[in-house]
């Protein structure tokens, strides 16, 4: 065989370029949420993952980089489980990736969409070779590994066939959980809406805007887009939007000056942990 080809004044060699259907992937997995899952082990088990929760496959070049964004107040033990479950099957999808926990500070109501803007902008200050970004709740765990965490052509849905709506879609419009979008395509939306203050809509808002922009949802057969949800009560603070059912009907007028262009807040501290970075940002209160 030929000597692995270096690139000029570097030692590095070329890899090739990674597989479109990585080898070693196994189906369907087995996800439970019962023993308790420390920290140390998960860090004890996943070597490989760089601080921040970076990683680079050995053996290939990834056509994407993706940042995994996870919105996060108060659900360390649920962290604790996404953490030891994905970056296992992130690795053996043979990607390039980081991990990008926003962790809302303080107790004002939550807000899951802005805290996924903010995670777009903050991990392209990290790392501008980001041009894939999955948005991902933190108890949401896929069943089944063939279910890419890659952008395609048009936005995707992951999330297709969770445990809590007996394995289908609730509805057909429905955009939640787990989605991705590569760069191009989330600034074509200009980004999700930042005034969702509170429990729902704000996923219905992003199907609007894709729709409204002429794109169309692409999801993963439904016998692998699986998903097991740890099982929880309704957070303090982010108690249902009684405004969702007006505001998504005016995704049209408003998404021109509200999106990513428009968010405004504070980083208040970026801290590089072993699986993951945490990135606690006020947002501000809804008004
Ligand atoms: C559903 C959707 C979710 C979102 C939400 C409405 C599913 C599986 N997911 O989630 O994508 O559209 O409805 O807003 O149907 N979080 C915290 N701390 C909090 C509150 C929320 O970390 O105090 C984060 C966390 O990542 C959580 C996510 O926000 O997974 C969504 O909140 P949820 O899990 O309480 O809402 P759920 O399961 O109804
Ligand atoms: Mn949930």
């Amino acid at each position: 065989p030929e000597a692995p080809s270096v690139r000029p004044g570097s030692l590095a060699p070329i890899l090739p370029p990674c597989p479109d259907s990585p080898p070693g992937l196994v189906g369907r997995l087995l996800i439970e949420f019962t023993s308790p899952m420390p920290l140390e082990r998960v860090q004890r088990e996943n070597p490989g993952v760089l601080l921040g929760g970076r990683y680079t496959p050995p053996d290939c070049t990834p056509a994407q980089t993706v940042a995994v964004i996870i919105p996060f107040r108060h659900r360390e033990h649920h962290l604790r489980y996404w953490l030891h479950y994905l970056h296992p099957i992130l690795r053996r999808q043979r990607l390039r990736y980081g991990i990008y926990v926003i962790n809302q500070h303080g107790e004002d109501t939550f807000n899951r969409a802005k805290l996924l803007n903010v995670g777009f902008l903050e991990a392209l200050k990290e790392d501008a070779s980001y041009d894939c970004f999955i948005f991902s709740d933190v108890d949401l765990v896929p069943m089944d590994d063939r279910n890419l965490y890659r952008c395609g052509d048009q936005p995707r849905h992951f999330a297709i066939a969770m445990d809590k709506f007996g394995f289908r879609l609730p509805y057909a419009g429905y955009f939640g959980g787990v989605s991705g979008l590569s760069k191009a395509q989330f600034l074509r939306i200009n980004g999700f809406p930042n005034e969702y203050w509170g429990w729902g809509g704000e996923d219905d808002d992003i199907f609007n805007r894709i729709s409204l922009t002429g794109m169309k949802i692409s999801r993963p057969d439904v016998r692998i887009g699986r998903y097991r949800m740890i099982k929880h009560d309704r957070d303090k603070h982010n108690e249902p939007n009684p405004q969702r059912f007006t505001k998504i009907q005016n995704t049209k007028l408003t998404m021109k000056r509200d999106g990513i262009g428009s968010v405004r807040y504070q980083v208040l501290e970026v801290s590089r942990q072993p699986l993951f970075t945490n990135i606690t940002v006020d947002i501000g209160r809804p008004p």
